[in-house]
């Protein structure tokens, strides 16, 4: 089903279908002959993505290709990582369904596997860790609406919750007073979106199985999400009439906001659910006298009308799109810049999708109050020698 990821499949897949905004032949490869890296000056010599192996940053001054290798996925959860045995595992479907099942491992490939090209980041992201956990994957596995229609979902189904293998004492607040109790990871979705194409159970990734950082021996992907839902070591498919709420659901990842809404300014808190559209540069380099940015944009899955990179107080110049390697795949782009004086500049990127909706500045998302989903732009330093 898996076949192997090479390079040369993964430079042949990208560059199928580009149109006129085709990325130059050395947009990808590690370095081209004779070009040379340029150095970021924005981050302290030395600064390091490493935060130990519980919490990885994907490094993204080092992507050179559309996947980001396995072994460098970022990683982050609440609760370390749970080892579970493949053989021995079944996932649990409860709840309002006709046929409750614990299915092994090879029953539910047996439902029928498929590939998808994803990307997420965590809606934590920011400037402060180089915008390093955010990574893009081709994962295996079987669309949620598979396992229920397996199961047949009873007409009083409602939403259906998703339980993680990993658990911890999670401190509930109600009305001022404090009770200690062990909760799973959780998340939750309506059913209509349950039965969607896109949520999907992976059982592997780029090829190979799921590492245990990234969620062994089962994780979802809800493409075009931020990361939170995108629930790891999935144990108990549960589904059920009324919200569920647990921490990590209603809770921990949410936002306020100001929104218009019905041509007033409210505030309102939301659940973190969809990528805002983020583009970020990530590497610089130079051959001859032209300095090539490439960046990585990504979105809920909207397409992309443009990517512009702005040098210093000059004016937005439009960088070519990789057309990616699917809808939710993060994409990449490339400006070439001639002529750059020897000194220190600054770079800045911004994305715009087809509805519309343009990157905001650091300035105008002081509309958000909380500190998750920033797409802020994010200029960065360089210095031409
Ligand atoms: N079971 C479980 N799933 C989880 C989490 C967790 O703590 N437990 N953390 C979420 C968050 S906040 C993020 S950003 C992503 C990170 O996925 P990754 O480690 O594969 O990059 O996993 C999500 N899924
Ligand atoms: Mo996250």
């Amino acid at each position: 089903m898996t076949e192997t990821l090479t390079r040369r499949d993964v430079l042949r897949g990208s560059a199928a279908g580009l149109g006129a905004l085709a990325p130059p032949e050395w947009a990808f490869p590690a370095l081209a002959q004779g070009e040379e890296l340029v150095k970021f000056t924005d981050y302290p010599e030395g600064w390091t993505t490493d935060r130990g192996p519980e919490r990885r940053r994907y490094d993204i001054r080092r992507i050179d290709g559309p996947i980001t290798p396995t072994e460098e996925f970022f990683t982050t959860q609440h609760h370390g990582h749970p080892q579970i045995d493949g053989a021995s595992f079944r996932l649990k479907v409860s709840g309002l369904v006709d046929r409750p099942k614990e299915l092994s491992l090879d029953e539910l490939r047996g439902l029928g596997e498929t590939d998808l090209v994803a990307g997420f980041e965590c809606s934590g992201n920011r400037a402060s860790g180089m915008q390093g956990s955010v990574s893009n994957a081709r994962w295996t596995g079987v669309p949620v609406r598979d396992i229920l229609n397996h199961v047949g979902v009873k007409d009083s189904a409602r939403e259906v919750v998703f339980l993680g293998a990993d658990h911890g004492i999670e401190e509930v607040e109600f009305r001022g007073r404090k009770y200690e109790v062990d909760q799973q990871y959780g998340r939750s979705i309506s059913i209509e979106r349950a039965m969607s194409p896109e949520p999907f159970v992976a059982t592997g990734m780029n090829g190979g199985p799921l590492t245990v950082h990234q969620g062994f021996p089962l994780r979802i992907i809800m493409p075009g999400w931020y990361g939170a839902p995108n629930l790891k070591w999935l144990a108990n498919i549960h589904v059920q009439r009324d919200p569920y709420l647990g921490k990590y659901q209603a809770r921990w990842y949410r936002t306020l906001r100001a929104e218009m809404i019905g041509g007033e300014m409210k505030w309102v808190e939301a659940a973190i659910t969809h990528m805002r559209v983020k583009s970020v540069v990530a590497r610089v380099s130079r051959k001859g006298d032209t300095v090539k940015v490439l960046g990585f944009v990504l979105n809920d899955g909207t397409p992309i009308r443009s990517v512009e990179v702005k040098i210093d107080d000059g004016a937005w110049q439009k960088a070519s799109i990789d057309s990616g390697q699917s809808k939710y795949a993060w994409k990449l782009f490339t400006y070439e810049w001639k002529g750059a004086s020897p000194g220190e500049h600054t770079i800045v990127s911004r994305a715009t999708d087809v509805n519309g909706n343009v990157q905001p500045t650091r300035e105008e998302l002081r509309i958000k109050k909380t500190r998750l989903e920033d797409n802020s732009q994010h200029p960065r330093t360089v210095m031409i020698s």
